[in-house]
C-alpha cells in the first residue's frame, strides 16, 4: 500500500551538534530552523530531531526531566513551534524521539517515586530489597556495571537498564503507560508527525528478575535475554498503539535491536496496527565485541536480503548505516584512506536503493568520519566513559582503551557538523561543546556545494533519482551475483520496470561476466566515478546504477 513515508527520505539531526544559532558553542532548535532550506534542497521529506527536552544531560538529552518542556540550551517551546511550522511550510515532516523505557532521576515522576516506600508513584519504577548485601540481582547494565542503584532514602535498589540517572519506568503499572499516552497525545495534537521509539526492544522485563546465567563467575552478567524484545512486549506495543498510534495519521520508527528478519512482520505488517518501520540492528552489530572490523560482504547480503525478503509485500523497512550510536559508516565499512570520496557513495548506493525509507544521519551526506581521540579528556560520551572503567578495571592499557573506543565510540558520530571551512566548522561562533573533527577544511557542505562529485551531490543525485522512480520505492528487490565475493550486486523490479544496483565493496577492482549480469552501457543512469572504462569491471567502491527497462 501506498504511504507518504515510504516515499520519503529521511534526515536524522543530533540538536546538540547541528548549528548553533546563539553563539554559545551549543546546537539548538533555532540553528535547525536556519538549516532547513538546506535540507530540502537536499530532497529531504522527513526529519527525525533526537531528544530536546528538559534534561540533566546526562546522556545528552536521553535523561529527560519533563517531556513537555524544551532543554534551555536548545531553545523555547516557542522555537519548536516555530521549527515545526517551518517544516510544515516547506512541505516536509517532523518526528521527535520517544524515549519511555526510562526518565531522568530528575523527572518528578521518580523523585516522587523515591521519596517513600508508600508513595503512590513508588510502582512506577522499579524498587527491590538487596539481597545478602548487594543487588537484588546479576544483571549487567548496557553501559556497564549492575543495572541497579541503591538509594539510601528508603533503602532499596531501583532498576536502570542505562545509567544510573536513567531509572526504568515500570511498564506494567497502567498509570505509567496512561501517562505516557497523555504526553504523547499532547505532542501529535501539536502537529508533529510520529515518533522514534527509544529503546523499545527493552521495555519488557522478565518478571521474576531472577539472575541471569553467569559461567564466567562476572561481578554482572550480560542481562539482555532477560529485557531485549522479551516474550509478551508486542502486548505492550499493541495497548500503545490502540490508545495512541491508531488514532493519527503518523509515521513510527521502533529502535529494535534484538528483532530479527523472521519476526520482523509482528512488527511492522501492515495488517499488524502496530509500527510503521523499525531500526534494526542485525548490519550494525556484526562484529560485537570486536568493534570495528568490516563485515564481508557475504554477510551483508545474508542480512539485508532477509529483511528485504521478510517484509516484501508485508511490510516496510528503515534503511539506515549510521546514527548517532554508531561509528561514521565510512570509516568503519569504507576505506577513508584510499577511497574515501568512492566508498562513502557506495555505501551510499548501497543502502539508499533498497526497498524501505532511507535515514540519512546528519553529516553522513558529506561523507563525514570518525574522529581522532588522544586521552580520556576527549570522550564525551557517558557509555564510553563507563567502557573505560570497565577495561581499566580489566588491567587493559591506556592504548588498548583509546584503540577500542576509537572503533567503536558514539562520540566520532556526536562532533559538530562541518559547515564550510570558517572557524569551527562554521558550526558556531564560538569554541563548540564538542571538538570539531580536524578534517572539517576537506569535508564539509560548502565546499561540497561547489564540486559536482562531491558525495553531498551523490546523495543529492540519489535521492532524486530515488522521488523519479516508483521502481525505486516500491519495487521488489533481488538479490544478483550472490556468490561474487566483492559485488554486493541488487534488482528492483515493479510492472515491468526494472533497475540494476552494483557495488563494488572492496578496495580492489572487481569483475563479473555478462553470462552472470547482461548490462548495457546506455543503461547506466548513475556511478561514482567520473570516467569508466570496462563494463564488466568495477574500481574499488565502484558503484552503478542501471535502468534495464
Ligand atoms: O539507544 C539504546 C540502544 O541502542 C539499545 O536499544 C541497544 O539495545 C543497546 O545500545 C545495545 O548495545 C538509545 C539511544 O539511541 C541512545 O543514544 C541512548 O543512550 C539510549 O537509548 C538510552 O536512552
Ligand atoms: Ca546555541
Amino acid at each position: 500500500m501506498a504511504n507518504w513515508w515510504k516515499e520519503a527520505v529521511a534526515y536524522q539531526i543530533y540538536p546538540r551538534s547541528f548549528k548553533d544559532s546563539n553563539g554559545d558553542g551549543i546546537g539548538d532548535l533555532n540553528g535547525i530552523t536556519e538549516k532547513l532550506d538546506y535540507l530540502k534542497d537536499l530532497g529531504i521529506d522527513l526529519i527525525w530531531i533526537c531528544p530536546m527536552y528538559k534534561s540533566p544531560n546526562d546522556d545528552n538529552g536521553y535523561d529527560i526531566s519533563d517531556y513537555q518542556q524544551i532543554m534551555a540550551e536548545f531553545g523555547t517551546m516557542a522555537d519548536f513551534d516555530r521549527l515545526l511550522s517551518e517544516v510544515h511550510a516547506r512541505g516536509m515532516r517532523l518526528i521527535i524521539d520517544l524515549v519511555v523505557n526510562h526518565t531522568s532521576d530528575e523527572h518528578p515522576w521518580f523523585l516522587e517515586s523515591r521519596s517513600s516506600r508508600d508513595n503512590p508513584k513508588r510502582d512506577w519504577y522499579t524498587w527491590r530489597d538487596g539481597k545478602n548485601g548487594a543487588e537484588p540481582n546479576n544483571w549487567e547494565g548496557i553501559f556497564k556495571g549492575s543495572t541497579w542503584e541503591f538509594d539510601p532514602v528508603t533503602e532499596q535498589y531501583f532498576l536502570h537498564l542505562f545509567t544510573r540517572r536513567q531509572p526504568d519506568l515500570n511498564w506494567e503499572n497502567h498509570d505509567v503507560r496512561r501517562a505516557v499516552y497523555d504526553m504523547m497525545r499532547w505532542w501529535l495534537d501539536k502537529g508533529i508527525d510520529g515518533f522514534r521509539i527509544d529503546a523499545i526492544a527493552h521495555l519488557k522485563k522478565e518478571p521474576l528478575l531472577a539472575d541471569v546465567p553467569n559461567p564466567d563467575k562476572l561481578r554482572y552478567a550480560p542481562s539482555m535475554k532477560s529485557h531485549l524484545n522479551y516474550d509478551g512486549l508486542l502486548d505492550y506495543v499493541d495497548d500503545m498503539s490502540r490508545n495512541v498510534l491508531q488514532h493519527y495519521d503518523i509515521v513510527t520508527v521502533g529502535e529494535m535491536n534484538g528483532l530479527f528478519a523472521d519476526h520482523a512482520e509482528e512488527w511492522v505488517g501492515e495488517h499488524r496496527n502496530r509500527l510503521s518501520m523499525v531500526f534494526q540492528f542485525e548490519h550494525v552489530r556484526l562484529w560485537e565485541p570486536e568493534a570495528g572490523l568490516r563485515p564481508e560482504p557475504a554477510v551483508l547480503k545474508k542480512i539485508f536480503t532477509a529483511w528485504q525478503e521478510a517484509l516484501e509485500g508485508k511490510g516496510w523497512n528503515a534503511l539506515y548505516v549510521e546514527n548517532h550510536d554508531l561509528t561514521r559508516i565510512t570509516s568503519r565499512w569504507g576505506d577513508t584512506e584510499h577511497h574515501w570520496r568512492e566508498s562513502a557513495t557506495c555505501i551510499a548506493a548501497l543502502y539508499f536503493l533498497m526497498q524501505g525509507t532511507p535515514f540519512i544521519y546528519q553529516g553522513q551526506e558529506i561523507g563525514m568520519t570518525n574522529t581522532r581521540f588522544n586521552s580520556l579528556d576527549d570522550f564525551d560520551d557517558v557509555s564510553a566513559k563507563n567502557m573505560w572503567r570497565e577495561m581499566e578495571a580489566q588491567g587493559k592499557s591506556e592504548e588498548e582503551i583509546i584503540a577500542f573506543l576509537t572503533n567503536t565510540g558514539r562520540d566520532n558520530s556526536r562532533t559538530p557538523m562541518q559547515w564550510n571551512t570558517w572557524p569551527n566548522a562554521g558550526f558556531s561562533e564560538v569554541k563548540p561543546w564538542y571538538h570539531v573533527n580536524a578534517n572539517f577544511e576537506m569535508i564539509n557542505v560548502a565546499s561540497q556545494q561547489q564540486d559536482p562529485d562531491s558525495v553531498l551531490n551523490f546523495y543529492r543525485a540519489l535521492i532524486k533519482l530515488r522521488k523519479q522512480e516508483r521502481t525505486l520505492i516500491y519495487g521488489r528487490y533481488e538479490l544478483e551475483l550472490a556468490d561474487n565475493p566483492q559485488i554486493y550486486a541488487y534488482r528492483r523490479v515493479l510492472d515491468g520496470a526494472e533497475f540494476v544496483v552494483l557495488c563494488n565493496m572492496s578496495s580492489k577492482s572487481a569483475r563479473w561476466t555478462s553470462d552472470e549480469l547482461p548490462l548495457e552501457w546506455a543503461q547506466c543512469v548513475l556511478g561514482n566515478y567520473p570516467q569508466v572504462d570496462e563494463l564488466y569491471r568495477l574500481h574499488p567502491w565502484e558503484a552503478r546504477v542501471y535502468k534495464l527497462a
